[in-house]
């Protein structure tokens, strides 16, 4: 209960911050977006990732609070990046919401309210949930998605291929994109069966009128392979680590 507790504490003293990691379109060439990852600047740990306090947030719904600061300021960055780099417009940001936010009736009310307050454009939010924190309750899961879809926030589905999505549920949910998880790509290297996991699966997407992000990514021939696929966007450690909002602003300013 300490951690819950510490959790809590650093709620109320905005510890928690964004770090970004830029999605890359595979047309262009050039940034699409950002992902928004949690970080947990403790005043004696340092930076804390979210593997480490994540489980125990959910666990307590410390992580609905979290989560809503993180879409804030998130969503306040965009902003500030797309006015001063015009050129790279649109640039979209990618935003977690773990299973709790998707029983929760009034989390598209919430996201709303903190649109109308950064000013960012819907079209602009992407928000990733798993797999499996969407079969936990389908139904209600699919409600609050549509909700969010209707006010043009675009869903798309995280760690795609490590849940058990049936390919009936998968066509009927309201979502436009996969994020091909990172396991599958970082294997794709001829010895085992994982490039033909991930053509499926790109391909699975395409037919149901999905984009597709490939996560993970760290090697030139994976991207090579990706793009020969067709898949859409990629992200990883071949681009960049994920930054602070400096490094993020660097980032944009030296690419274009
Ligand atoms: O950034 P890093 O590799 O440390 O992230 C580890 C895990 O934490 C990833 O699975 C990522 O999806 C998850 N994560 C990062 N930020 C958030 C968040 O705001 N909410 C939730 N639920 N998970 C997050
Ligand atoms: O589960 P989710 O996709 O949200 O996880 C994102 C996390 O994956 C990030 O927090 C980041 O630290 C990690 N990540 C991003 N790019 C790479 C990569 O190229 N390789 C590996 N191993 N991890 C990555
Ligand atoms: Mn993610
Ligand atoms: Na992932």
């Amino acid at each position: 209960f300490r951690l819950e507790n510490e959790l809590r504490r650093a709620i109320e003293r905005e510890e928690f911050t964004a770090h970004y990691q830029p999605i890359v379109s595979l047309k262009t060439g050039l940034i699409s977006g950002f992902e928004a990852l949690v970080r947990w600047r403790h005043p004696e740990r340092g930076l804390i990732r979210p593997d480490e306090f994540v489980p125990v947030a959910e666990e307590t719904g410390l992580i609905v609070p979290l989560e809503l600061s993180v879409v804030r300021e998130a969503c306040a960055s965009l902003v500030s990046w797309q006015r001063e780099f015009p050129q790279h417009r649109p640039l979209t940001m990618s935003v977690n919401l773990s299973r709790n936010q998707l029983a929760r009736p009034e989390l598209p009310e919430q996201v709303e309210r903190i649109l109308l307050e950064t000013g960012l454009d819907a079209r602009s939010l992407r928000l990733e949930v798993t797999e499996s924190a969407i079969m936990e309750n389908v139904g209600s899961a699919a409600a609050t998605l549509s909700r969010l879809r209707d006010m043009n926030i675009r869903v798309h589905i995280d760690d795609f291929g490590m849940g058990y999505s049936s390919l009936s549920v998968l066509h009927q949910l309201p979502i436009d994109a996969l994020k091909v998880d990172r396991s599958f790509v970082g294997r794709m290297d001829g010895a085992n069966d994982d490039v033909e996991i991930v053509q499926t699966i790109i391909t699975l997407a395409h037919n149901l009128g999905l984009d597709v992000v490939a996560e993970g990514v760290e090697r030139e021939e994976h991207l090579d392979r990706l793009r020969r696929l067709g898949c859409d966007y990629a992200q990883g450690f071949l681009f960049s680590e994920p930054l602070d909002a400096a490094g993020a602003r660097r980032l944009l300013s030296a690419y274009r």
